[in-house]
């Protein structure tokens, strides 16, 4: 074991201790702490190329960009396998699966007794959020993946610089994962809270792996938040600024593979632009975000890059994704072209040479040839709309929150929130339409509330109160609305053209912000007025304007009985001034 020296005799003595535990409990052939440096991310990449973990994709048309193909069995998030182990199990709450953490710690430790044999130890410093920001925090990956820390290089503030402020700091979430031997029945993502730690073992993929990203910024991190007095969300973060010049920030919330880096990344439509309306992206996966000084919420991305859903995305609906993944990317299970370029469905008309398996594609097969729940990884830096304002330590102040599913039926295109507590329920009362993104049946409507039913580190019923709890006499709150992009027509096609036409819906928002203009007031909250959407240049058919603008009392009456029966299922510890909302608004449907 070598390389360890160098820190043994500073302040970092807590890290070295633990690096050692972790090293004797899996005992790994070598032990490389990141630096994060272009030289060592070289040759890790010249090893995962050797070793076949990378492949090289087209040099001339995406120079620097590497394959990677995952397991077949190993392909998506893992939700039936994650768990939060709280000392008792109501602090998890029935939103998570629960284990003790013992007994958990015990199972882990068998399973990570002697699995990096033969492999190299890597011990990742990184941090989540801008390296001076008071809102960032650091965390340690020690994991066994080349791939794993070639991904965190781009996706988080990694190596010396992050080891430095956890020296200044003295605290970070730790994390320990192994891909083990990939096997489903062997494969847990266990957190602790409690203790800021995590442990994952058997998967390489996403946000199993990726221990910055969901298990960090948003388990661990929302945990957190409660105690601290901040919020950690499912969210993207915008920026947009009117032809007067005038910045708001955005905050959006839809569950995994929804529309969030799409929606960050918009490009508005010919006639805005020329009109001289901007988007700009702070981020597009998770929000932290604070009261500030003057009672608004600020709010930093803490991550450094975009670990994006390929398929759907093209010159149409992302050209901002398109234009960043030009170099310097690793795409997870897409498919190639005959020359050796990365594609997926919905990409071009070209069609593939080779499948996300490694296949030859059979176009005849009626499969698609990348895999639905595919990504690139890539840093925000590369996108064309990243905002300077990423980077700022103090945050974005938040003009608005969105929260949105996937609905083919009821949900009209946009609604506003009463206040700040119908705000709440409005997002807890979410609903959405599951997707790729993890495993299991895609398409069946479950609740999830702020899009973070897979998520949340702690007791939904607490994370409301949370929430809630930001209702301050001299706090200046956000105006709370509903999006939904995904109505659906009889004939099952989608009525809403979406994609850079979704900046129709940001215009109302922020018209509705400035108090500009007023609106048709529901049981569900407030409704625009069809005549203040700019809908300019944009075909909808009667029965597109019927169900985007319009809203149907007894489909509501169902839904929010559901949405009550879904709320008491948390029993006494549901905030009463939640449950008085919902029962309100039941009330009021009749
Ligand atoms: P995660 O990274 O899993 O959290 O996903 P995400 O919320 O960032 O979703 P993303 O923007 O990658 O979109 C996922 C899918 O939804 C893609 O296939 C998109 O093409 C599709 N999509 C995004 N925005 C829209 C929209 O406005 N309308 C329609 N119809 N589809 C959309
Ligand atoms: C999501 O599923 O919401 C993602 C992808 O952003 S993953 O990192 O795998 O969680
Ligand atoms: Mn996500």
């Amino acid at each position: 074991m070598t390389d360890i020296a160098q820190n043994s005799q500073s302040k970092l003595e807590a890290l070295n201790q633990w690096v050692l535990e972790v090293a004797r409990l899996t005992r790994p052939d070598r032990i490389h702490w990141c630096d994060g440096s272009d030289a060592e991310n070289e040759a890790l990449i010249q090893a995962m190329q050797a070793d076949g973990t990378l492949i090289k994709l087209n040099e001339d048309t995406h120079p620097n960009s590497y394959l990677h193909r995952s397991h077949p069995d190993d392909v998506a998030r893992v939700e039936h396998l994650t768990f939060v182990c709280t000392t008792n199990r109501d602090d998890a709450g029935p939103n998570n699966h629960w284990m003790a953490p013992e007994l958990a710690r015990q199972q882990m430790d068998s399973l990570f007794e002697g699995c990096m044999e033969g492999r190299t130890m890597y011990v990742v410093p990184y941090c989540m959020g801008p390296i001076d920001s008071p809102l960032s925090r650091c965390g340690v990956e020690i994991t066994d993946s080349a791939y794993v820390v070639a991904n965190m290089r781009i996706m988080t503030r990694m190596g010396a610089p992050a080891l430095a402020r956890i020296e200044r700091d003295g605290s970070y979430v730790k994390g320990l994962h192994s891909t083990g031997d990939l096997n489903p029945d062997r494969r847990f993502i266990m957190h602790f809270p409690e203790e800021l730690e995590i442990q994952s073992f058997g998967s390489g993929y996403g946000g199993n792996a990726l221990l910055g990203k969901k298990c960090h910024a948003l388990r661990i991190a929302s945990h957190q938040a409660q105690s601290e007095g901040w919020l950690a969300e499912h969210m993207l973060i915008l920026g947009i600024e009117n032809p007067k010049g005038d910045k708001h920030y955005i905050a959006a919330a839809f569950p995994s593979a929804c529309g969030k880096t799409n929606l960050a990344m918009l490009i508005p439509p010919e006639g805005y632009v020329r009109d001289g309306w901007k988007i700009t992206t702070i981020g597009d996966d998770i929000c932290w975000m604070r009261p500030g000084a003057d009672g608004r919420l600020y709010a930093i991305n803490p991550e450094a890059g975009f670990f994006g859903v390929a398929p759907g995305t093209s010159e149409k609906s992302n050209p901002n994704a398109l234009a960043s993944l030009q170099r310097d990317a690793i795409f997870t299970n897409v498919a190639v072209t005959d020359d050796n370029q990365p594609w997926w469905e919905g990409l071009d008309k070209r069609v593939p040479a080779i499948d996300w398996r490694g296949n030859v594609y059979d176009f005849n097969a009626g499969k698609p040839a990348a895999h639905p729940n595919s990504r690139f990884t890539v840093s925000a830096k590369q996108c064309p709309s990243y905002s300077p304002m990423a980077e700022d330590p103090q945050g974005v102040p938040i003009s608005a929150i969105v929260f949105g599913g996937r609905r083919a039926s009821l949900v009209p295109l946009v609604f506003e929130a009463r206040d700040w507590t119908h705000g709440v329920l409005v997002g807890a009362a979410m609903g959405s339409e599951t997707t790729a993104a993890a495993t299991g049946a895609v398409g069946v409507m479950r609740r999830d509330p702020m899009a973070m039913k897979p998520f949340c580190g702690y007791n939904f019923a607490d994370y409301f109160a949370h929430w809630l709890s930001f209702d301050q006499a001299n706090a200046k709150l956000p105006k709370v609305f509903h999006v939904n992009w995904f109505r659906k027509g009889d004939a099952g096609d989608f009525l809403w053209p979406g994609f850079g036409d979704n900046m129709r819906v940001l215009e109302w928002m922020l018209k509705r912000v400035a108090g500009e203009v007023d609106s048709q007031e529901t049981p569900i909250g407030h409704l625009p007025k069809i005549e203040d959407v700019n809908l300019e240049g944009v075909e909808l058919s009667q029965e597109a304007r019927e169900k985007l603008f319009g809203y149907d009392r007894e489909g509501w009456r169902h839904e929010f009985a559901s949405i009550g029966e879904y709320l008491d299922e948390y029993g006494p510890r549901m905030p009463e001034a939640l449950k008085d909302e919902q029962k309100a608004t039941a009330r009021s449907l009749g």
